[in-house]
Formats: C-alpha cells, sequence, structure tokens
C-alpha cells in the first residue's frame, strides 16, 4: 500500500531507471540491439523490478505516465549511441495491456521518436499474446498504424499465452521473442527443446524474426545456433545494465 504512494512521486523524483540489455546477432558476434527495461530506484527499498510495481502502475492507470517517460527516454538513448557511432539497429520498449489501450498511443510513439529524431523502424515494440486477444479490435487499429508509421512489433514471451497462432497471419508482426521458460530447461525436458526449435522454424516459415531470450550457457548458445536462432538475448551475454555500463560493453564489442 505504501509502495502505491511512493510511485505517485516516482516520476518526478526521478526515481525510475531505465536497464539495458544487449541483443546478440551470434553469427556476427555483435550487438545489434538492445532491450529498455524499467527499474525503481527507491529512496528506502533499494532497485525494484519491475514485477513489484508494473502491477501496481496498471492499477493506478500511472503506467501511462511512466510508459510514456520510459518511450521518450530510451528513444533518446538510442539516437545519442546512434550519434556516438555505436551501430544499434533497433530499441525495444516493452508495452503493457493498458498502455495499448490508451487511443493516443499512436501519438505518443510518434512524438517520442521525432522528438528524438529517430527514423521509426528503429524501435520495435513488444507486446504479449494476452494483449492481443484482450482487444482485438483497438488493439489490431494500433498496430496498422504504428507498422504503417514503420514501428517494428515484436511478440514477447511467445509461446506462453493463450492466443491460437492464426493471429500471427493477420496481424503486422516483425518479430518472435521465444520465452526464456522454455529454453532454461531444454536439458531436463525433450518437449522445451522440440517446442523452441519450433518455434525457430515457425518464425523463418512465416519470414518474422526470431529472438532468443534467457541464453544463460554455452549450450544454449549451440543449441540455438545450430537450428539457425542467430538472434540472443540473455545473461550468458549480459545483464540489463545501466546505459553507462552499455556503452562500455558497446566499447570493448566495436
Ligand atoms: O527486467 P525484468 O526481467 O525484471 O522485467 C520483468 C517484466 O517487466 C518483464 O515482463 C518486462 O516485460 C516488464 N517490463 C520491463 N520494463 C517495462 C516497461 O518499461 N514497461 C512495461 N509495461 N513493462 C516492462
Ligand atoms: O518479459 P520480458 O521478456 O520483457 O522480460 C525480460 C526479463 O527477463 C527481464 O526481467 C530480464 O531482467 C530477464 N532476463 C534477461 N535475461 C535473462 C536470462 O538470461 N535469464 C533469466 N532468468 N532472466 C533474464
Ligand atoms: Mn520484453
Ligand atoms: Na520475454
Amino acid at each position: 500500500i505504501k509502495l502505491e504512494n511512493d510511485l505517485y512521486k516516482a516520476l518526478e523524483q526521478e526515481e525510475l531507471v531505465i536497464y539495458y540489455q544487449p541483443q546478440i546477432d551470434y553469427s556476427e558476434k555483435r550487438i545489434v540491439g538492445v532491450e529498455a527495461l524499467l527499474r525503481w530506484n527507491h529512496p528506502t527499498r533499494g532497485m525494484i523490478a519491475p514485477d513489484q510495481f508494473i502491477p501496481i502502475a496498471e492499477e493506478t492507470a500511472l503506467i501511462i505516465p511512466i510508459g510514456e517517460w520510459v518511450l521518450k527516454e530510451a528513444c533518446l538513448q538510442l539516437k545519442s549511441w546512434l550519434e556516438q557511432g555505436y551501430a544499434l539497429s533497433s530499441m525495444s520498449v516493452n508495452l503493457s495491456a493498458r498502455q495499448f489501450e490508451q487511443n493516443n498511443l499512436f501519438a505518443l510513439v510518434q512524438n517520442a521518436l521525432s522528438e528524438a529524431g529517430l527514423l521509426p523502424d528503429s524501435l520495435q515494440l513488444e507486446l504479449t499474446e494476452n494483449l492481443i486477444i484482450k482487444n482485438q479490435e483497438l488493439t489490431l487499429k494500433t498496430m496498422r498504424e504504428l507498422k504503417d508509421l514503420g514501428v517494428k512489433i515484436a511478440i514477447d514471451d511467445f509461446g506462453t499465452g493463450y492466443s491460437s497462432l492464426g493471429y500471427l497471419k493477420s496481424l503486422p508482426i516483425d518479430t518472435l521473442k521465444i520465452d526464456k521458460s522454455f529454453l532454461q530447461e531444454i536439458k531436463s525436458e525433450k518437449d522445451n527443446a522440440a517446442i523452441t526449435h519450433t518455434i525457430i522454424l515457425l518464425a523463418r516459415n512465416l519470414n518474422l524474426s526470431v529472438v532468443a531470450e534467457g541464453v544463460e550457457t554455452k549450450e544454449h548458445v549451440q543449441f540455438l545456433s545450430e537450428r539457425g536462432c542467430r538472434l540472443m538475448q540473455g545473461y550468458y551475454f549480459s545483464t540489463p545494465m545501466t546505459a553507462e555500463e552499455f556503452a562500455f560493453l558497446m566499447d570493448r564489442n566495436i
């Protein structure tokens, strides 16, 4: 309850921070993209993970101003990195259902891009399958508008939702992000290995990009490379980190 009161002040008191996690193209062995992951640097409780406050932000509708801030901040950060010469192709930003249901989302995205001076195709928005089934009409309309603008759309945690696969052919999707739970048990559970492989093939056959999440070990990397999944994200390469640390990582990378 107290956390809720604190969250109202978090934005103006500049306690929210964005951490950045690299996305690696393993065939080229370099960082090609980055995902923005929100954190709350609480004055007394320390760094709080989004699982603990995004639900509160959604209930209180604080997710609207917070989400707008994340979008702007992430776009400005990417622009700054591009100007410094880092060859990143995209910044991924997570959106929750509540954000997608606001009718000015398109304008917010357009605004964040133009304020930063970024091309729309350098922004990728991550949505979950559950968000897509929740509000089909409005979701579809907004997705089409964003797609027409040139923004990319990824399905996050792919394979864990309750949706049918049918939406993949009717919605303007660019990328599938394989949920980390599948990869993490490929060794102990044969089914998870089969699902991971099948998602890679599904993406290829539908002409979509595929990113594996939760890549933690050399075995994971090998499993994915052998099956043609080049884009990887996970602790094996790097945890989410501050913007300064991320720039430092790219300096060593280039
Ligand atoms: O970084 P971490 O693994 O703790 O993130 C946990 C969850 O919080 C993930 O599901 C992620 O999608 C979500 N999340 C992280 N940052 C944001 C954000 O800026 N907006 C929204 N809506 N969700 C976020
Ligand atoms: O739901 P979403 O995919 O947006 O959130 C990604 C979450 O996964 C973040 O909270 C991030 O901190 C976490 N994460 C990133 N890489 C790894 C990893 O290799 N292993 C695990 N267990 N979590 C990871
Ligand atoms: Mn994500
Ligand atoms: Na995910």
